[in-house]
Protein backbone atom coordinates (compact mmCIF):
# COMPACT_ATOMS: atom_id res chain seq x y z
CA UNK A 1 0.00 0.00 0.00
CA UNK A 2 1.78 2.95 -1.23
CA UNK A 3 -0.33 5.15 -0.46
CA UNK A 4 -3.70 6.15 1.85
CA UNK A 5 -6.19 8.64 2.19
CA UNK A 6 -7.39 9.54 5.21
CA UNK A 7 -10.88 11.95 4.29
CA UNK A 8 -13.96 13.21 5.93
CA UNK A 9 -17.24 12.65 3.84
CA UNK A 10 -19.17 15.27 5.46
CA UNK A 11 -18.57 19.27 6.72
CA UNK A 12 -15.14 18.15 8.80
CA UNK A 13 -14.60 17.52 12.56
CA UNK A 14 -14.92 13.49 11.56
CA UNK A 15 -12.37 12.72 13.78
CA UNK A 16 -10.19 11.88 10.96
CA UNK A 17 -7.01 12.17 13.55
CA UNK A 18 -8.36 9.23 15.37
CA UNK A 19 -8.35 6.81 12.35
CA UNK A 20 -4.67 8.15 11.41
CA UNK A 21 -3.71 7.22 15.10
CA UNK A 22 -5.50 3.98 14.47
CA UNK A 23 -3.39 3.22 11.48
CA UNK A 24 -0.33 2.95 13.79
CA UNK A 25 2.66 2.40 12.51
CA UNK A 26 1.60 1.39 9.15
CA UNK A 27 3.07 4.33 7.55
CA UNK A 28 6.46 5.81 7.11
CA UNK A 29 5.29 9.49 6.07
CA UNK A 30 2.77 11.57 6.79
CA UNK A 31 1.43 14.38 4.16
CA UNK A 32 -0.69 17.62 4.84
CA UNK A 33 -2.10 18.68 1.03
CA UNK A 34 -4.90 21.12 1.63
CA UNK A 35 -6.33 24.12 3.91
CA UNK A 36 -3.86 25.39 6.59
CA UNK A 37 -4.30 26.51 10.32
CA UNK A 38 -7.73 26.08 9.65
CA UNK A 39 -8.02 21.75 10.91
CA UNK A 40 -8.25 21.83 14.34
CA UNK A 41 -7.65 18.67 16.17
CA UNK A 42 -6.15 17.45 19.55
CA UNK A 43 -3.69 14.95 19.96
CA UNK A 44 -2.72 12.99 23.42
CA UNK A 45 0.83 11.90 23.87
CA UNK A 46 1.71 10.01 26.75
CA UNK A 47 -1.00 12.05 29.02
CA UNK A 48 -0.06 15.37 27.51
CA UNK A 49 -2.40 17.17 24.67
CA UNK A 50 -1.19 18.88 22.13
CA UNK A 51 -3.75 21.54 19.76
CA UNK A 52 -2.92 21.71 16.40
CA UNK A 53 -4.28 22.87 13.57
CA UNK A 54 -1.50 22.90 10.67
CA UNK A 55 0.56 20.08 11.53
CA UNK A 56 -0.96 16.58 10.60
CA UNK A 57 -1.86 14.91 13.30
CA UNK A 58 0.58 12.01 12.17
CA UNK A 59 3.44 14.22 13.58
CA UNK A 60 3.64 12.90 16.87
CA UNK A 61 4.07 9.79 15.35
CA UNK A 62 7.80 8.18 15.95
CA UNK A 63 9.77 7.60 12.88
CA UNK A 64 7.53 8.91 10.63
CA UNK A 65 8.02 11.88 8.47
CA UNK A 66 6.19 14.72 8.40
CA UNK A 67 5.52 16.52 5.31
CA UNK A 68 3.23 20.02 4.62
CA UNK A 69 2.45 19.88 0.71
CA UNK A 70 2.52 22.56 -1.41
CA UNK A 71 -0.87 22.46 -1.84
CA UNK A 72 -1.08 24.20 2.04
CA UNK A 73 -1.18 27.46 3.03
CA UNK A 74 1.43 28.22 5.84
CA UNK A 75 0.96 31.61 8.65
CA UNK A 76 4.44 31.19 9.73
CA UNK A 77 4.01 32.05 13.27
CA UNK A 78 1.69 29.16 13.58
CA UNK A 79 3.65 26.99 12.27
CA UNK A 80 6.74 28.04 14.77
CA UNK A 81 4.41 27.90 17.97
CA UNK A 82 3.21 24.48 16.95
CA UNK A 83 6.61 22.78 16.40
CA UNK A 84 7.74 24.74 20.05
CA UNK A 85 4.26 23.11 21.47
CA UNK A 86 6.05 20.16 20.40
CA UNK A 87 9.13 20.54 21.45
CA UNK A 88 7.80 21.64 25.23
CA UNK A 89 6.00 17.87 25.17
CA UNK A 90 9.19 16.16 24.61
CA UNK A 91 8.54 16.05 20.74
CA UNK A 92 11.42 17.12 18.92
CA UNK A 93 10.97 17.52 14.81
CA UNK A 94 14.10 19.14 13.82
CA UNK A 95 14.87 16.45 10.38
CA UNK A 96 11.38 14.56 10.69
CA UNK A 97 9.09 17.38 9.36
CA UNK A 98 9.48 19.17 6.16
CA UNK A 99 7.68 22.04 4.67
CA UNK A 100 7.16 22.62 0.43
CA UNK A 101 9.15 25.46 -0.63
CA UNK A 102 6.58 25.95 -2.88
CA UNK A 103 3.40 26.40 -0.18
CA UNK A 104 2.06 29.83 0.25
CA UNK A 105 2.30 32.10 3.20
CA UNK A 106 -0.15 33.56 5.09
CA UNK A 107 0.53 37.51 6.40
CA UNK A 108 -1.69 39.32 8.69
CA UNK A 109 -3.33 41.43 5.50
CA UNK A 110 -5.18 38.24 4.26
CA UNK A 111 -6.68 38.04 7.96
CA UNK A 112 -7.53 41.57 8.04
CA UNK A 113 -8.65 40.97 4.35
CA UNK A 114 -11.21 38.36 5.53
CA UNK A 115 -12.23 39.91 8.66
CA UNK A 116 -13.56 42.66 6.70
CA UNK A 117 -15.27 40.88 4.20
CA UNK A 118 -16.80 38.42 6.85
CA UNK A 119 -18.22 41.75 8.63
CA UNK A 120 -20.32 42.59 6.30
CA UNK A 121 -24.01 41.79 6.32
CA UNK A 122 -23.89 39.94 3.30
CA UNK A 123 -21.57 37.60 1.42
CA UNK A 124 -20.92 35.50 4.56
CA UNK A 125 -19.47 32.46 4.41
CA UNK A 126 -18.40 32.34 8.10
CA UNK A 127 -14.58 31.27 7.89
CA UNK A 128 -12.56 30.81 10.34
CA UNK A 129 -10.56 33.67 10.10
CA UNK A 130 -7.24 32.34 9.64
CA UNK A 131 -6.33 34.19 6.17
CA UNK A 132 -7.16 30.94 4.08
CA UNK A 133 -9.51 32.30 1.29
CA UNK A 134 -7.41 35.51 0.66
CA UNK A 135 -3.88 33.79 0.33
CA UNK A 136 -5.86 30.90 -1.70
CA UNK A 137 -6.98 33.81 -4.09
CA UNK A 138 -3.64 35.68 -3.98
CA UNK A 139 -1.98 32.10 -4.81
CA UNK A 140 -4.71 31.89 -7.90
CA UNK A 141 -4.58 35.55 -8.71
CA UNK A 142 -0.35 34.91 -9.22
CA UNK A 143 0.46 38.85 -8.66
CA UNK A 144 0.38 38.95 -5.09
CA UNK A 145 0.72 35.03 -3.98
CA UNK A 146 4.53 34.63 -2.11
CA UNK A 147 5.68 31.23 -1.53
CA UNK A 148 7.44 29.70 1.79
CA UNK A 149 10.92 29.81 -1.19
CA UNK A 150 10.71 33.35 -1.07
CA UNK A 151 10.71 33.76 2.44
CA UNK A 152 14.26 32.43 2.56
CA UNK A 153 15.57 35.55 0.06
CA UNK A 154 15.68 38.70 2.60
CA UNK A 155 15.95 40.90 -0.69
CA UNK A 156 13.50 39.59 -3.08
CA UNK A 157 11.06 39.11 -0.23
CA UNK A 158 11.36 43.06 0.78
CA UNK A 159 10.87 43.87 -2.93
CA UNK A 160 7.83 41.24 -3.36
CA UNK A 161 6.30 43.37 -0.49
CA UNK A 162 7.09 46.93 -1.66
CA UNK A 163 5.22 45.53 -4.18
CA UNK A 164 2.35 43.75 -2.80
CA UNK A 165 1.19 45.78 0.42
CA UNK A 166 0.58 49.18 -1.16
CA UNK A 167 -2.14 47.47 -3.19
CA UNK A 168 -3.15 45.54 -0.03
CA UNK A 169 -3.34 48.33 1.72
CA UNK A 170 -5.38 50.08 -0.91
CA UNK A 171 -7.92 47.20 -1.49
CA UNK A 172 -8.54 47.36 2.28
CA UNK A 173 -9.50 51.27 2.75
CA UNK A 174 -12.26 50.31 0.64
CA UNK A 175 -14.03 47.29 2.39
CA UNK A 176 -14.15 50.27 5.38
CA UNK A 177 -17.53 50.20 7.18
CA UNK A 178 -19.05 48.02 9.54
CA UNK A 179 -15.58 46.57 10.30
CA UNK A 180 -14.21 49.89 11.14
CA UNK A 181 -11.40 51.69 9.72
CA UNK A 182 -8.78 48.74 8.26
CA UNK A 183 -5.62 48.24 9.23
CA UNK A 184 -2.48 49.59 7.14
CA UNK A 185 0.62 47.79 6.90
CA UNK A 186 3.90 48.76 6.58
CA UNK A 187 5.68 46.89 3.89
CA UNK A 188 9.24 46.44 5.69
CA UNK A 189 8.08 46.27 8.86
CA UNK A 190 6.85 42.93 7.47
CA UNK A 191 9.63 41.90 5.94
CA UNK A 192 11.80 42.42 9.22
CA UNK A 193 9.29 40.43 11.20
CA UNK A 194 8.79 37.47 8.42
CA UNK A 195 12.75 37.28 7.48
CA UNK A 196 12.51 36.37 11.79
CA UNK A 197 10.23 33.65 10.96
CA UNK A 198 12.35 32.47 8.04
CA UNK A 199 15.35 31.98 9.88
CA UNK A 200 13.86 29.83 12.25
CA UNK A 201 11.66 28.13 9.07
CA UNK A 202 14.55 27.14 6.96
CA UNK A 203 15.46 23.95 8.28
CA UNK A 204 12.50 22.26 7.04
CA UNK A 205 12.05 23.69 4.13
CA UNK A 206 12.35 20.83 1.43
CA UNK A 207 11.30 20.44 -2.23
CA UNK A 208 8.90 18.06 -0.65
CA UNK A 209 7.97 17.14 -4.57
CA UNK A 210 10.85 15.39 -4.91
CA UNK A 211 11.38 14.11 -1.33
CA UNK A 212 7.96 12.49 -1.88
CA UNK A 213 8.84 10.89 -5.59
CA UNK A 214 11.81 9.41 -3.36
CA UNK A 215 9.86 7.83 -0.63
CA UNK A 216 7.87 6.40 -3.52
CA UNK A 217 10.59 5.00 -5.28
CA UNK A 218 11.74 3.51 -2.15
CA UNK A 219 8.31 1.50 -1.58
CA UNK A 220 7.53 3.70 1.02
CA UNK A 221 4.08 3.94 2.81
CA UNK A 222 2.44 7.37 2.58
CA UNK A 223 -0.41 8.69 4.60
CA UNK A 224 -2.40 11.39 3.03
CA UNK A 225 -4.66 13.35 5.77
CA UNK A 226 -7.29 15.94 4.04
CA UNK A 227 -8.35 18.64 6.31
CA UNK A 228 -11.67 19.99 6.47
CA UNK A 229 -14.32 17.52 4.86
CA UNK A 230 -15.59 16.63 1.11
CA UNK A 231 -18.22 18.58 1.43
CA UNK A 232 -16.43 21.74 1.78
CA UNK A 233 -14.46 21.12 -1.57
CA UNK A 234 -13.77 24.20 -3.45
CA UNK A 235 -15.46 22.27 -6.51
CA UNK A 236 -17.91 19.49 -5.48
CA UNK A 237 -19.04 20.65 -2.21
CA UNK A 238 -21.93 23.42 -1.21
CA UNK A 239 -20.15 26.05 -3.02
CA UNK A 240 -20.27 29.33 -1.90
CA UNK A 241 -20.27 28.18 1.81
CA UNK A 242 -17.07 25.90 1.38
CA UNK A 243 -13.12 26.05 2.19
CA UNK A 244 -11.24 27.22 -0.55
CA UNK A 245 -8.88 24.10 -1.30
CA UNK A 246 -9.21 20.81 -2.98
CA UNK A 247 -10.20 18.82 0.38
CA UNK A 248 -11.63 15.61 -1.53
CA UNK A 249 -8.80 13.14 -2.19
CA UNK A 250 -8.27 14.94 -5.89
CA UNK A 251 -6.28 17.28 -3.80
CA UNK A 252 -3.48 15.10 -3.61
CA UNK A 253 -2.02 15.36 -6.81
CA UNK A 254 -1.95 19.11 -7.20
CA UNK A 255 -1.07 19.41 -3.54
CA UNK A 256 1.95 17.13 -3.23
CA UNK A 257 2.75 15.76 -6.57
CA UNK A 258 2.02 12.27 -5.72
CA UNK A 259 -0.17 10.82 -8.77
CA UNK A 260 -2.99 9.65 -8.00
CA UNK A 261 -2.53 5.61 -9.45
CA UNK A 262 -0.28 6.13 -5.95
CA UNK A 263 -3.23 6.51 -4.16
CA UNK A 264 -4.39 2.51 -3.13
CA UNK A 265 -6.64 2.96 -0.08
CA UNK A 266 -9.29 5.89 0.42
CA UNK A 267 -10.72 5.62 3.87
CA UNK A 268 -13.65 7.45 4.25
CA UNK A 269 -14.76 9.04 7.84
CA UNK A 270 -18.47 9.48 9.24
CA UNK A 271 -20.21 10.80 12.17
CA UNK A 272 -22.93 9.05 13.27
CA UNK A 273 -24.61 12.37 13.05
CA UNK A 274 -23.46 15.39 10.69
CA UNK A 275 -22.30 18.38 12.33
CA UNK A 276 -21.04 21.89 10.19
CA UNK A 277 -19.91 24.85 11.51
CA UNK A 278 -20.07 28.18 9.39
CA UNK A 279 -22.64 29.28 6.75
CA UNK A 280 -24.50 27.25 4.32
CA UNK A 281 -27.44 24.71 3.73
CA UNK A 282 -27.74 21.84 6.34
CA UNK A 283 -31.26 20.24 5.31
CA UNK A 284 -31.13 17.66 8.36
CA UNK A 285 -29.80 20.35 10.67
CA UNK A 286 -31.28 19.93 14.27
CA UNK A 287 -32.82 23.41 15.34
CA UNK A 288 -35.00 21.73 18.30
CA UNK A 289 -34.03 24.52 21.22
CA UNK A 290 -32.29 24.31 24.58
CA UNK A 291 -33.61 21.04 25.58
CA UNK A 292 -33.90 19.10 22.52
CA UNK A 293 -31.67 17.25 20.65
CA UNK A 294 -29.69 18.94 18.46
CA UNK A 295 -28.59 20.41 22.07
CA UNK A 296 -28.10 16.97 23.64
CA UNK A 297 -25.94 16.10 20.39
CA UNK A 298 -23.90 19.00 20.86
CA UNK A 299 -23.06 18.42 24.40
CA UNK A 300 -22.70 15.28 24.46
CA UNK A 301 -20.48 14.97 21.59
CA UNK A 302 -18.83 18.19 22.71
CA UNK A 303 -19.22 20.28 19.19
CA UNK A 304 -17.31 22.95 18.90
CA UNK A 305 -14.71 24.30 16.88
CA UNK A 306 -11.79 23.43 18.04
CA UNK A 307 -9.89 26.31 16.09
CA UNK A 308 -12.17 29.00 16.45
CA UNK A 309 -14.91 27.71 19.70
CA UNK A 310 -17.82 28.22 17.51
CA UNK A 311 -20.79 25.82 18.22
CA UNK A 312 -21.06 23.58 15.75
CA UNK A 313 -24.74 23.20 13.86
CA UNK A 314 -25.35 19.50 14.65
CA UNK A 315 -28.44 17.48 12.78
CA UNK A 316 -29.46 14.02 11.86
CA UNK A 317 -27.18 11.37 9.82
CA UNK A 318 -27.45 12.37 5.68
CA UNK A 319 -26.82 9.86 3.81
CA UNK A 320 -27.72 10.93 -0.07
CA UNK A 321 -24.87 13.71 1.31
CA UNK A 322 -22.43 10.62 2.46
CA UNK A 323 -23.34 8.51 -0.60
CA UNK A 324 -22.07 11.63 -3.07
CA UNK A 325 -18.49 12.35 -1.42
CA UNK A 326 -18.44 8.60 -0.96
CA UNK A 327 -18.59 8.43 -4.65
CA UNK A 328 -16.41 11.32 -5.18
CA UNK A 329 -13.73 10.45 -2.87
CA UNK A 330 -13.39 6.89 -4.01
CA UNK A 331 -13.78 5.77 -0.61
CA UNK A 332 -13.47 1.84 -0.32
CA UNK A 333 -15.00 1.83 3.53
CA UNK A 334 -16.63 3.88 5.64
CA UNK A 335 -15.27 4.24 9.61
CA UNK A 336 -18.30 5.16 12.10
CA UNK A 337 -17.27 7.90 14.64
CA UNK A 338 -18.92 8.82 18.09
CA UNK A 339 -21.74 6.59 17.87
CA UNK A 340 -21.80 6.45 21.35
CA UNK A 341 -23.07 10.17 21.39
CA UNK A 342 -26.52 8.85 20.10
CA UNK A 343 -26.80 6.96 22.88
CA UNK A 344 -30.16 7.39 24.82
CA UNK A 345 -31.96 8.74 22.73
CA UNK A 346 -35.20 7.20 21.90
CA UNK A 347 -35.40 7.03 18.15
CA UNK A 348 -32.85 7.81 15.19
CA UNK A 349 -33.58 9.28 11.77
CA UNK A 350 -31.28 9.09 8.94
CA UNK A 351 -32.01 10.86 5.98
CA UNK A 352 -32.33 8.80 2.68
CA UNK A 353 -33.62 11.26 0.05
CA UNK A 354 -34.66 14.76 -0.86
CA UNK A 355 -37.90 16.43 -1.71
CA UNK A 356 -37.19 19.29 -3.96
CA UNK A 357 -40.22 21.49 -5.53
CA UNK A 358 -42.23 18.08 -4.95
CA UNK A 359 -40.39 15.94 -6.30
CA UNK A 360 -38.32 13.13 -4.75
CA UNK A 361 -34.25 12.52 -5.50
CA UNK A 362 -32.06 10.67 -3.94
CA UNK A 363 -28.92 12.55 -5.45
CA UNK A 364 -27.39 15.33 -3.80
CA UNK A 365 -27.64 18.85 -5.28
CA UNK A 366 -24.46 20.27 -6.53
CA UNK A 367 -25.07 23.79 -5.24
CA UNK A 368 -25.93 25.64 -2.12
CA UNK A 369 -29.46 27.31 -3.99
CA UNK A 370 -30.85 23.94 -4.60
CA UNK A 371 -30.23 22.14 -1.52
CA UNK A 372 -31.30 25.07 0.78
CA UNK A 373 -34.83 24.51 -0.76
CA UNK A 374 -34.16 20.69 -0.04
CA UNK A 375 -36.56 18.86 2.40
CA UNK A 376 -35.12 15.68 4.00
CA UNK A 377 -36.75 12.29 3.87
CA UNK A 378 -36.40 9.99 6.88
CA UNK A 379 -36.37 6.91 7.87
CA UNK A 380 -36.61 6.34 11.87
CA UNK A 381 -34.59 3.53 13.60
CA UNK A 382 -35.29 2.52 16.93
CA UNK A 383 -32.21 4.19 19.60
CA UNK A 384 -30.63 2.82 22.23
CA UNK A 385 -30.22 3.21 26.09
CA UNK A 386 -27.70 1.49 26.93
CA UNK A 387 -24.09 3.22 27.64
CA UNK A 388 -21.75 1.49 24.94
CA UNK A 389 -18.55 3.37 25.60
CA UNK A 390 -17.51 0.09 26.82
CA UNK A 391 -18.16 -2.52 23.67
CA UNK A 392 -15.48 -4.07 21.90
CA UNK A 393 -16.74 -6.00 19.45
CA UNK A 394 -19.90 -5.63 17.50
CA UNK A 395 -21.47 -8.21 19.21
CA UNK A 396 -21.40 -6.14 22.45
CA UNK A 397 -23.11 -3.26 21.26
CA UNK A 398 -27.15 -3.09 21.42
CA UNK A 399 -29.22 -4.85 18.43
CA UNK A 400 -30.65 -1.26 18.19
CA UNK A 401 -26.93 0.27 17.21
CA UNK A 402 -25.96 -2.64 15.10
CA UNK A 403 -28.92 -1.96 13.26
CA UNK A 404 -28.31 1.96 12.67
CA UNK A 405 -24.56 0.74 11.67
CA UNK A 406 -26.17 -1.52 8.71
CA UNK A 407 -28.70 0.36 7.48
CA UNK A 408 -25.70 3.23 7.67
CA UNK A 409 -23.86 0.80 5.22
CA UNK A 410 -26.62 0.30 3.02
CA UNK A 411 -27.59 3.73 2.52
CA UNK A 412 -24.21 4.32 1.49
CA UNK A 413 -23.38 1.60 -0.11
CA UNK A 414 -19.92 0.44 1.02
CA UNK A 415 -18.52 -1.31 4.16
CA UNK A 416 -18.37 -0.08 7.55
CA UNK A 417 -14.98 -1.12 8.46
CA UNK A 418 -14.45 0.84 12.05
CA UNK A 419 -16.85 2.16 14.83
CA UNK A 420 -15.55 4.40 17.44
CA UNK A 421 -17.16 4.20 20.93
CA UNK A 422 -15.49 7.19 22.55
CA UNK A 423 -12.37 9.06 22.37
CA UNK A 424 -10.00 6.79 23.28
CA UNK A 425 -7.63 4.50 21.06
CA UNK A 426 -9.33 1.25 23.02
CA UNK A 427 -12.99 2.67 22.44
CA UNK A 428 -13.14 1.19 18.87
CA UNK A 429 -14.89 -1.42 17.14
CA UNK A 430 -12.71 -3.29 14.22
CA UNK A 431 -15.41 -4.54 12.05
P1 LIG B 1 -12.19 28.86 5.87
O1 LIG B 1 -11.68 29.47 7.15
O2 LIG B 1 -12.08 29.78 4.71
O3 LIG B 1 -11.62 27.52 5.58
O4 LIG B 1 -13.78 28.66 6.10
C1 LIG B 1 -14.62 28.26 5.03
C2 LIG B 1 -15.66 27.25 5.48
O5 LIG B 1 -14.98 26.04 5.86
C3 LIG B 1 -15.34 25.70 7.17
N1 LIG B 1 -14.21 25.11 7.89
C4 LIG B 1 -14.32 24.14 8.79
N2 LIG B 1 -15.38 23.36 9.12
C5 LIG B 1 -15.18 22.46 10.10
N3 LIG B 1 -14.01 22.33 10.82
C6 LIG B 1 -12.96 23.11 10.49
N4 LIG B 1 -11.91 23.23 11.32
C7 LIG B 1 -12.13 23.80 12.68
C8 LIG B 1 -12.54 22.70 13.62
C9 LIG B 1 -13.15 24.94 12.60
C10 LIG B 1 -13.36 25.80 13.83
O6 LIG B 1 -11.85 21.69 13.59
O7 LIG B 1 -13.51 22.79 14.34
O8 LIG B 1 -12.66 25.73 14.82
O9 LIG B 1 -14.30 26.62 13.77
C11 LIG B 1 -13.06 24.01 9.41
N5 LIG B 1 -12.20 24.86 8.81
C12 LIG B 1 -12.92 25.53 7.88
C13 LIG B 1 -15.72 27.02 7.82
O10 LIG B 1 -16.51 26.85 8.98
C14 LIG B 1 -16.46 27.69 6.69
O11 LIG B 1 -17.76 27.16 6.61
MG1 LIG C 1 -11.62 19.82 13.16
Amino acid sequence: MPGTCVVGLQWGDEAKGKIVDLLGDGFDLVVRYNGGANAGHTVVVNGKSFKLSLLPTGVIRPNVTSVIGNGVVVYPPRFLEEVDQLARGGIDLSGSLVLSDHAHVIFPYHMEEERLLESGAEGKIGTTGRGIGPCYQDKVGRRFGIRVGELLRPDHLRERLRFVVPFKNKLMTAFAGPAGVPKVFDPDALAAEYLGYAERIRPFVRDTGRLLHDALAANKRLIFEAAQGSLLDIDHGTYPYVTSSSSLPSGIWGGTGVPAKFVKRIIGVVKAYTSRVGQGPFPTELNDGPEGTGERIRRIGREYGTVTGRPRRVGWFDAAAVRYTAALSGADDITLMLLDVLSGLPELKLCTAYDLDGERRTHFPSDAYQLERCQPVYETLPGWKEDITGARRLADLPAAARRYIDRVSELVGLRVSVVSVGPDREQTIMV
